[in-house]
């Protein structure tokens, strides 16, 4: 047997261009966000790669890094790209301080090939490297992960995409200009440390694509017109509804393969269930930047508490006053809604993103978590994947404020509520560290 491959290691978050096969049957490859492909070699018609599962350092945001378990250099694992027919084989060395395996998700492979520790093979203890070779039978989207101490492993971040190229026009595989993939992810940091906390079952604080949160994750950018696939993997432990602003889309995949034409219909929102895989379709015929999410708002923040109680309407001023006595930098939040915490600069321990946060063309996004945009654009050039800036609206076509006549009054109350006794509700409105001043 000839040496054991080469690791290719990546130490960069950043969205690679796509691999473009130099040996071994043509395709078109897909891009990762905020991820890569991992570069194989031909040996006797097999298609070699080689996985290193061992500790990494994963920039999940721009001064915001996790300390997790992937596979070469990052979290998730580089994305695996093969064509149909082709004989794989995989070496997987294991760096951990603990024994692993890697199950192939939703390949068709000899039973033994399956990776799952203590059922269809001896765990990989750490130092060691086993092999794996099975022939990529069907054409679709697929994933893998350890089947081993997996509460621990998949907390941890260890996990990667895998896509097999049909061989050969396939009826229901359709070319597309643009392909996209990524795994959804979640994670339980607490703010100023860099370790996911594994026992965590659902309050995760951390909602991911490809183990980045926004505003750290890559945009989608494609030319108008482009025929785009977006292929997405779920490997958290909640649904994900990804909903795309500004187009409709058809769901043509799933785990199972290529959906019958007569099974399709359009959507705007799809959701991933948990250990499922999903490929969107759709013709990017309309400019701008239009937000695609998961549709959870709480998975669309960052790291936040779950347990504070809804302020809007309380007004605090006298209960801030007398904390602020005692704890000089206390703020007041959530009167007025949650949206000013966007805004505030508050002081945050050292490793952490604040809830929400990214700055838009028009002011705060108060985003955070599954959150990007979907970049359309006349003027990108064909297989180009630059950040080509902020939508620039042709004029006229931004919502603005309304200038005409009755301009700056509130509409008022209904009379009919003057004439029960109950009184009209009020609302103080007050600007979080200003007071004084406020409205009705
Ligand atoms: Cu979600």
């Amino acid at each position: 047997m000839a040496a054991l491959p080469e690791p290719v290691s990546q130490d960069k978050p950043l969205t690679a261009p796509p691999l473009i096969p130099a040996t071994g049957r043509p395709y078109r490859p897909v891009v990762t966000l905020n991820g890569w492909t991992l570069p194989w070699r031909m040996n006797n018609g097999i298609k070699e790669f080689h996985l290193v599962a061992e500790p990494v350092v994963r920039e999940m945001a721009p001064g915001f890094v996790a300390h997790l378990w992937g596979y070469n250099g990052q979290s998730p694992g580089p994305t695996i790209e093969v064509v149909e027919g082709d004989r794989v084989r995989i070496f997987v060395t294991n760096r951990l301080p603990e024994h692993t395996s890697v199950h192939w998700h939703g390949q068709r492979l000899p039973n033994g090939m399956d990776g799952v520790t203590g059922l269809t093979q001896p765990a990989i203890k750490p130092g060691k490297t086993f092999m794996y070779e099975f022939v990529a039978r069907r054409p679709g989207t697929f994933m893998y992960h350890p089947h081993a101490d997996e509460m621990t492993q998949m907390a941890m971040g260890m996990m990667g995409f895998w896509v097999t190229h049909p061989k050969a026009p396939h009826p229901l595989i359709d070319d597309v200009d643009r392909d996209f993939v990524f795994l959804l992810n979640a994670y339980d940091i607490e703010p100023g440390s860099y370790t996911p906390k594994i026992m965590t079952m659902l309050d995760f604080n951390l909602w991911t694509f490809n183990s980045r949160v926004f505003p750290g994750i890559d945009s989608l950018n494609v030319r108008l017109g482009d025929k785009v696939r977006i292929r997405a993997g779920n490997l958290t432990m909640t649904n994900h509804p990804l909903h795309l602003h500004g187009h409709e889309f058809s769901v043509t995949g799933t785990d199972g393969g290529p959906v019958p034409r007569s099974a399709r219909w359009p959507e705007v929102t799809t959701d991933v269930a948990v250990g499922q895989m999903r490929q969107i379709e759709f013709t990017a015929d309309e400019e701008g930047d239009w937000a695609f999410h998961c549709h959870k708002s709480h998975h669309t923040m960052n790291a936040m508490g779950h347990n504070v109680p809804t302020m809007i309407g309380v007004d605090h001023r006298g209960v801030a006053s007398q904390i602020a006595k005692l704890v000089p930098d206390y703020m007041v939040m959530g009167e007025r809604g949650m949206a000013d915490m966007a805004e505030m600069q508050m002081p945050l321990p050292d490793n952490t993103i604040p809830m929400m946060t990214g700055t838009g063309p028009f002011g705060s996004v108060e985003m955070g978590g599954m959150f990007t945009t979907l970049k359309v654009r006349r003027d990108q050039k064909p297989n180009d994947y630059k950040d080509p800036g902020w939508f620039k609206h042709p004029a006229g076509t931004v919502a603005s404020e309304y200038q005409g006549a009755g301009a700056g009054t509130a509409p008022s109350a209904p009379d009919s509520a003057s004439a029960t006794s109950k009184p009209a509700v009020e609302v103080q409105i007050r600007k979080p560290r200003h007071s004084g001043h406020h409205g009705h």
